[in-house]
């Protein structure tokens, strides 16, 4: 363990998205969103749930602030619902249930010494929006910058900090690549890239829009959140393996962060490889679609801090054959997997690498110019019959607060020894909640939520006290 403290004024959370804690999906006058009509699509979730109740946030919100006061985090990062403020995406007929849900939300917060730093879009696209076309239609950067405009017009006065998009590039992937996400379209040639020029340009727009309209008055943080994992090559003495951990990062953060915080464009070993795909399947143009000099100014220098969402590691070599692909989009040269020796959390994807974080920081802080960064989400999943067989609640989650000691471990030599911008931490997720596809199969919680139990109990886990002390 190193010693040494972050900054004074460091940023400690938890982060949580609407979606996946408020329930009410159909109360008080909220339209429907993409992730209503997904989940409740047959097979789309793993285990057939849906976030119809889920946290019951909505009802239960209380509770939640006295959870974070508990946890003496200074922040919470949280989302809100388009379809519950805008139900018909129409910002001159806003649902008053939703705004007065928010307002008390909000209030609470501040009430408690919590200051709220707000995700205008964590995936819950209004449906009537999506069958406009949604992210795959221009349109959508109007409906967005409204909906912007209407939450900095109500909020803004107490939200000093607001990120406008989570994780694009998981969107892209899963939600129009993949098809394993909302909206379920499986498009990876073309809808895919599509998505990420209307994602790009409704964030670019709305940062440009706080700056002139609320900047001087509300006097707030503007920036989008990032996810990227951190990806090594197998064998760094071979070119080729260099290369493919590169591209790994290039196209999954860097698809995102060179428009934004570097020159405005997609980076070039992105652009050239999918140029290089379309030609080969006879294309004229690439599938990429590509931004104009208006648009790379447009988008360039949208921020005010580097959102990051960071979780794991992986290993980089060469792909040599199709199967290998990890389909973050289709034209990744790159084979990724993690290296036998990496503990596992969770189910499935996730590995403990604590050095990945500080690496990525240095990385980010290097490439992107040394942006103030904050650390949006991090944290890892339990699952009961992985970890703790006896301990169905997973109270003991000594793999969480490993866990959390270490990756904070290494963020903070990142800051102290290594010089990185590093602003604050957000744990992701204060509770159990609708992790997705995997629905309730896996548990990211500080604390322990009980879903079978209509008042949704929610208990502290280790990890929580583990959390706290640290704060
Ligand atoms: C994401 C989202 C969160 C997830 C978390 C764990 O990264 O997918 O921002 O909503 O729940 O990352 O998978």
């Amino acid at each position: 363990m190193i010693k040494g403290h972050f900054r004074k004024d460091f940023m400690w959370g938890a982060a949580t998205a609407s979606y996946q804690i408020e329930g009410a999906w159909d109360k008080d006058g909220k339209g429907q969103s993409i992730w209503d009509t997904y989940a409740h699509t047959e097979g789309a979730i793993e285990d057939g749930t849906n976030g119809d109740i889920t946290c019951d946030t909505y009802h239960k919100y209380l509770e939640d602030i006295k959870m974070l006061k508990r946890l003496k985090a200074t922040h919470y990062r949280f989302s809100l619902s388009w379809s519950r403020l805008l139900p018909t995406a129409d910002s001159s007929a806003p649902n008053a249930a939703g705004v007065a849900f928010y307002n008390k939300f909000i209030d609470g917060l501040l009430a408690n010494n919590i200051k709220p730093c707000v995700t205008l879009y964590h995936w819950d696209l209004p449906q009537c929006v999506q069958d406009k076309g949604g992210w795959q239609s221009e349109d959508v950067v109007e409906k967005f910058k409204e909906y912007a405009d209407f939450c900095f017009s109500q909020f803004g006065d107490r939200v000093k900090l607001w990120v406008t998009i989570n994780e694009p590039h998981v969107q892209c992937g899963f939600g129009f690549g993949m098809g394993i996400h909302a909206p379920g379209i499986k498009d990876p040639m073309n809808a895919c890239y599509q998505v990420s020029r209307t994602m790009l340009l409704s964030h670019a727009h709305t940062y440009r829009m706080y700056s002139s309209k609320y900047r001087a008055k509300q006097n707030g943080l503007i920036s989008i959140t990032l996810n990227s994992d951190w990806c090594e090559p197998k064998d760094p003495s071979n070119p080729d393996h260099v290369k493919a951990a590169q591209f790994y990062i290039d196209a999954t953060l860097g698809w995102f962060a060179h428009p934004i915080f570097k020159d405005g464009d997609y980076p070039d070993s992105m652009k050239e490889h999918i140029l290089e795909m379309s030609k080969a399947q006879g294309l004229k143009n690439s599938r990429l679609p590509v931004l104009s000099e208006q648009e790379k100014n447009l988008i360039k220098g949208t921020y005010d801090f580097f959102g990051l969402n960071h979780y794991t590691t992986r290993l980089a070599e060469q792909i040599t054959d199709e199967t290998q692909a990890f389909a973050i989009h289709p034209d990744m040269p790159s084979f990724v997997y993690p290296d036998p020796s990496w503990e596992r959390a969770g189910k499935q994807w996730l590995f403990i690498v604590p050095t990945g974080l500080r690496k990525l920081l240095n990385y980010i802080s290097k490439t992107y110019g040394d942006p103030s960064i904050i650390i949006t989400e991090n944290g890892c999943s339990t699952k009961h019959s992985v970890n703790n067989p006896g301990d169905t609640k997973q109270l003991e989650d000594e793999q969480r607060c490993r866990f959390i000691t270490s990756y904070l471990n290494e963020a903070l030599k990142a800051h102290l020894l290594d010089g990185v911008d590093l602003r604050g931490y957000f744990l992701w997720t204060l509770m159990d909640n609708f992790e997705w596809a995997a629905g309730y199969t896996e548990r990211f919680g500080l604390y322990h939520v009980d879903f079978e139990d209509p008042a949704r109990t929610r208990t502290p886990r280790k990890s929580a006290a583990t959390f706290t002390k640290i704060i």
